[in-house]
């Protein structure tokens, strides 16, 4: 299995197991985790997903030994890693726990993530520059978007590798943790999200997507659209009834 998944209450932890090959994505990983993913996130119950890999490595890129030999052609008729588009439309937040490399693909899997975790010993780059090739899953885009032209341009050009606090500095990642304990800790984070009311999680991501795509005055009217929109939901009733009884919200996901 290249792909182990595990429930912890309403998380769905992902983890990439092809540790021989530091988990490099291939396109049987991509077609698994995105079934898996889509299945998931119909499931009411489900409330995040973590998508993991092993101490030494998240992803150490796209699958090298899968790309060396195709042709032009052969990129091009199977629109080469266009199924990850799916991964970025998957509707439940998801967090990347990243221990060890997150190279190449592996950087660019972590940042079509809503939040990317880092242990201490973890190491992001975008080095294909090195294999003859640039990023091709977003990541000269998404790269550039959150940490700024100038360092995303040293990163790609060089295809120098920066440490977790430099990630975390450039604002590639929200939050560091030992290695031994990323996992319990991204799960807790996990749960906290998994038990607000589904609908208004995924609102709250798009909306916050949304400002990467468009102007602020738009950004702002489609807020807004969204916000009245949750006043459709019994979740804004009880969270709202909740607040003024002085109990806990117990949301039902619709
Ligand atoms: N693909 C395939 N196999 C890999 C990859 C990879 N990306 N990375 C590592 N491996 C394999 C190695 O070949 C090796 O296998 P084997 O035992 O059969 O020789 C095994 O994993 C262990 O690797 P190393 O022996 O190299 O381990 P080290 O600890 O010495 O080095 C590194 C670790 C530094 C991470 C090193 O493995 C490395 O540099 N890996 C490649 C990193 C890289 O260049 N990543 C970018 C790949 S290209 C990419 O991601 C493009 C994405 C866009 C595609 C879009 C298409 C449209």
């Amino acid at each position: 299995m290249d792909i182990i998944d595990k429930h912890y209450g309403g998380v769905v932890v992902l983890q990439l197991n092809r540790p021989k090959n530091l988990n490099a994505l291939n396109t049987n990983i991509m077609h698994d985790i995105v079934s898996i993913m889509s299945k998931y996130d119909k499931e009411p119950e489900v409330g995040c997903f973590v998508i993991t890999g092993n101490e030494k490595a998240f992803a150490a890129g796209a699958d090298i030994k899968e790309m060396v030999d195709k042709s032009y052609l052969e990129m091009l008729d199977e629109d080469f890693f266009a199924g990850w588009e799916q991964f970025v439309n998957i509707k439940t937040p998801k967090i990347a726990a990243v221990s060890g490399y997150a190279l190449g693909g592996g950087c660019e899997l972590a940042m079509m993530c809503d939040m990317v975790f880092a242990a201490e010993n973890a190491k992001f780059g975008q080095p294909e520059i090195k294999l003859g090739v640039i990023p091709g899953i977003g990541g000269s885009q998404r790269l550039t978007k959150l940490i700024g032209r100038v360092k995303a341009m040293d990163m790609i050009l060089t295809g120098k590798f920066i440490d977790a606090k430099e990630a975390k500095q450039a604002g590639l990642v929200s939050r560091i943790f030992p290695v031994e304990t990323l996992l319990e800790e991204t799960i807790k984070v996990a749960k906290i999200i998994s038990n607000y009311s589904k609908p208004t999680t995924q609102k709250a991501k798009e909306v916050v997507n949304r400002a990467e795509e468009i102007g602020l005055k738009e950004g702002v009217l489609f807020e807004r659209s969204m916000f009245h929109s949750l006043f459709a939901t019994q979740d804004q009733k009880e969270g709202m009834k909740a607040f003024i009884e002085k109990r806990d919200p117990d949301f039902k996901g619709f």
